[in-house]
Formats: structure tokens, sequence, C-alpha cells
């Protein structure tokens, strides 16, 4: 079954068909104007990527990943869908660069086949997983969630994949598992932002385990229809779209249960700002930039409007019990 309901505009996502042609055009127009010198440096970077945006938004047709939409409480957004050129230009994947184009421009040579996910620790049934099996483990949906960084931005994404919990199921939790670990890879032959010393490699984040079991929690290997653009974490990767988008570890080897909270990658780095929960919260400050609003990409430039943050990034109907009692300013 086809999932991508046409009348809703972005059944064929490039740049040009997904953004109403008029928009579009004045766009172009725009950046022509600015590169011709007409705008000050403010507008300069937001220029520089709608460029490089439209220049590398369709390298090649992904592989189609075929999906129904999903009917779970809160996991169809019907706010409008960033642009594909945006989700797949503008990224944080550290492995490959600091800069927001540098997964873009540098991850097209990782190599996501053959790819085994490995989920061990405190379980029962213990299993490398092959990529294919993985993909054939239970049926795939089509979810269209938010999606907000801690620095202040956010997308409306939509992702293919199926319920983290389907696979934790599979490996039988024991008594024990608590929490649950997440490792990218780190492979410094593939990835030169591996390289350096931002992190501690490999990428690590962690979830509790119900919150990890949560439905909402998913699995993804795909977005816009087609298998994800190694940018955005191919060939498998978390989406948890109440929080914080780091906790949403891409291409991932392992998951591991483990009894003890994982020590995460950016907790690790920097405790202070990046907590464990890391839910999105917009009473909860980061300690150099206020949490309360936040720019949606693909709305950037002369139009640009900050958002109000919400609560949960706006799940809070279907998470919020997660949380019950809980101090978010501590826990945060
Ligand atoms: N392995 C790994 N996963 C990662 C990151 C990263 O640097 N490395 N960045 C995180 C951050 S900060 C965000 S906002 C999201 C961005 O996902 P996207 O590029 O697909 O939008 O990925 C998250 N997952
Ligand atoms: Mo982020």
């Amino acid at each position: 079954m086809h999932f991508l309901d046409k009348n809703r505009g972005y059944e064929h996502p490039t740049a040009s068909d997904i953004t109403p042609r008029a928009v579009y055009e004045q766009r172009r127009e725009l950046l022509r104007w600015m590169a011709a010198g007409g705008a000050g440096v403010a507008l300069a970077g937001w220029a520089q990527r709608e460029a490089h945006a439209q220049q590398i938004a369709r390298p090649q047709k992904l592989a189609a990943l075929s999906a129904t939409r999903s009917t779970l409480p809160g996991s169809v957004t019907m706010e409008k869908p960033t642009p594909y050129g945006d989700v797949t230009t503008y990224n944080n994947f550290y492995e490959f660069g600091t800069d927001k184009e540098d997964p873009s421009r540098l991850a097209g040579t990782l190599k996501t086949r053959p790819w085994t996910v490995t989920v061990e620790g405190a379980v029962g049934k213990p299993r490398v997983w092959a990529l294919d099996d993985l993909l054939k483990l239970a049926p795939m949906e089509e979810r269209i969630y938010r999606l907000r960084c801690v620095e202040g931005w956010s997308m409306v994404i939509p992702w293919v994949g199926y319920s983290l919990a389907e696979l934790i199921r599979r490996s039988e939790p024991t008594g024990n598992a608590k929490f649950v670990e997440f490792h990218s890879l780190a492979d410094k032959r593939q990835m030169p932002g591996v390289n350096s010393r931002v992190l501690l490699w490999p990428y690590v984040e962690g979830l509790r385990l119900d919150e990890a079991m949560h439905p909402l929690s998913l699995l993804a290997f795909g977005l816009y229809g087609e298998v994800l653009p190694n940018q955005n974490g191919a060939p498998v990767r978390l989406v948890v779209p109440w929080k914080y988008g780091f906790k949403s570890a891409k291409s991932i080897v392992k998951i591991r249960l483990v009894e003890k909270q994982p020590a995460t990658a950016w907790n690790v780095s920097a405790p202070q700002e990046y907590g464990f929960y890391s839910n999105v919260n917009p009473k909860v400050d980061h300690p150099r930039w206020s949490q309360a609003t936040e720019r949606r990409i693909g709305e950037d430039g002369l139009f640009q409007r900050r958002r109000p943050t919400t609560l949960f990034n706006g799940y809070e109907a279907q998470v919020g019990q997660l949380y019950a009692g809980m101090d978010l300013k501590k826990f945060y």
C-alpha cells in the first residue's frame, strides 16, 4: 500500500515539489539577490545552506520503503513536513563533523551493508540481528513526528519504521533490565569526525526501559518513503519524539539492556547542559539559552518567526504518565 498522500503535497520529495512552487521560486529569486550582495551578513548562512540544499537535495533516488500510515495516537502530526532538502542537508551527526552540512557532504560513503545490530545485556535472548531480518521483524509504519533539537530548532519528519518495543520484546528483557543503551557506529576509517575529540566515541545514548518500550519510540529505517539517507542515520536509528534530538542515536550497531542508568555521550561531555532525560520542556532552559521557543527549519529567511516550544514536544498526552510525580527541573 502506498502511504504518502498526494493531496498533502509531498509524494515526490524534491525540494521543488514539496514546497509550493510559488514559494520555491520566490526563495530562488531571493537567493540570487543575496548572492549578488543584496543581503546583509545576518542572512548569509541561511542563503548558503539553501544553495547547498538545492544542489544536493537529490543526489540519487534511494530505495523505496513501503509502509502504512501509523494509527498510533499522536504518531502522525498534521503539521507540514519539513522539505526533504532541509531534512537531509541540515544535520547533526558529529561522526562526520560538527557543521550542519558536513554529514550530507561526507556521509555518502558510509557502508550501510552488511550491517548488524547486536542486542545484548540483561536479556534472555541476546542476538546479532542482520539488517535484513530487522527490516522484516515488524510491519513498517509511516510516522510524522516533530523533531526538536536542543539547539532551538525543529523539523517535521515523515519517518518509516516500527516501535522499538517490537525488537526489545523479542530479546526478552530480564528483571535486571532497567535501562537501554544505544551505541552508534564509530569507525574512524569511514567517519572523519570520530578522529576529533568533541565527544567520547562511540556515541552512546540511553532511555529508561519504560521509555524505550513506549510505542512512540521508533526504530527508523527510512524517511519520506525511502531508506534513510546516510546523513540521517542509515541504516537504522532511534527516534524519540518527545525528547531533544540528541537522544535519537543514529546508525545503531548495539542495543544493550542494563541495570544502571547509562553514561551517555552528551551527558558525560557536559552534564550541566545535557541531562539524561532531556525531555523537551519550554520551562527548563539550557544554561546558555532559553528553550521557550524554536525555529522551524524550512521557514527560515525573511519570513521566519519563532514558535513556542511545548512540553514533551507536544506529546504530553501520550508520554506524560511516564514522568508522573517527577521533578522535571531536577531530572532535566
Ligand atoms: N550517532 C549520532 N547520533 C545523533 C547525533 C550525532 O551526532 N551522532 N546527533 C543527534 C542530534 S543533536 C540530533 S538533533 C539528531 C538529528 O537528526 P537528523 O539529522 O536526522 O535530523 O540526531 C541525533 N543523533
Ligand atoms: Mo540536536
